[in-house]
């Protein structure tokens, strides 16, 4: 039977990468984000290939999460896996330097978010005893760099939340898998550093680093997995990546 999967942070980046690779597969989708034009482009790419249905929101509003989930025709309302990438950084600054507006920022949308969205979606799951969550947590839900502060915070946050939803979802078969990526090529670093294309680039310069596709074929991969197979927890790097600070760069 054709599965349904839910996905926050379709308009770019990994969220994107894995609504394409699910559409190619006949998955249904749910895309979600705050850029509706993106949302509605990506829509009528994928369009040829599988139902797709728009959610327009802010994961920082439980309201606007939950009237949102609520509104899900039926077609979509019956959602098989849900994918919670939704996320960034915002700023890169030591501790007692830092913007009190970006950790409201990375705290609200990184774990509150995350925590909004599968509440909403997780009481349809229990009652179907089945249901397959992966949360996109990042190497820096593993370890702490200078200047990760609150972003590392964030993520070790969805590290637990992912350890607790698997602890507390068992009774009910339901699977619960973390995807936890090192440096992928996105929009990630144009918004950690506000719209600083040239300080976004240099991250990514002297090495090859992932791109989202990559992310997106390993989250394929987890979710094509038989029934009673669940990857609980999965840590990718580019080859050139050994830690959060320790890059082989040629430059
Ligand atoms: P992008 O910036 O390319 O994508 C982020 C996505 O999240 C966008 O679709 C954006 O949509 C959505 N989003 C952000 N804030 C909100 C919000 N308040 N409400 C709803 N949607 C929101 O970055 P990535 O694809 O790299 O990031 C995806 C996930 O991967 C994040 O959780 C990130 O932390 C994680 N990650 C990224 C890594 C990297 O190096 N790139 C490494 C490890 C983890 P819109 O703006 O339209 O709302
Ligand atoms: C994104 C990877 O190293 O920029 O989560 O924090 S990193």
């Amino acid at each position: 039977m054709k599965k349904t999967a839910f996905i926050t942070g379709a308009t770019s980046g990994i969220g994107k990468a894995t609504a394409l690779l699910f559409a190619s597969k006949d998955i249904r989708l749910v895309i979600c984000g705050r850029r509706k034009e993106l949302l509605i482009k990506l829509q009528k790419q994928l369009e040829p290939l599988t139902d797709v249905y728009i959610l327009n929101f802010d994961v920082r509003d439980k309201n606007a999460v939950s009237n949102a989930i609520n509104s899900l025709p039926e077609k979509f309302s019956h959602i098989d896996i849900l994918i919670n990438n939704a996320g960034n950084a915002h700023g890169m600054d030591p501790i007692e330097k830092g913007s009190l507006e970006d950790w409201d920022a990375m705290l609200d949308i990184n774990v509150k978010g995350l925590l909004y969205v599968s509440r909403a979606i997780l009481p349809q799951m229990v009652e179907r005893r089945s249901g397959h969550i992966i949360n996109i947590g990042s190497t820096a839900g593993k370890e702490v760099y200078p200047k990760g502060n609150v972003y590392c915070a964030s993520k070790h946050a969805v590290d637990a939340i992912n350890q607790g939803m698997r602890i507390d979802l068992n009774t009910y078969g339901i699977r619960v898998g973390a995807v936890n990526p090192g440096l992928v090529e996105t929009e990630f670093s144009n918004v950690r550093f506000k719209g600083d294309v040239e300080r976004a680039d240099s991250v990514y310069e002297g090495f090859q680093p992932l791109k989202p596709e990559d992310i997106a074929d390993i989250i394929y991969f987890v979710i094509s997995r038989p029934p009673h197979v669940n990857i609980a927890d999965l840590v990718v790097m580019p080859t050139a990546q050994a830690s959060s600070t320790i890059v082989k760069k040629t430059i």
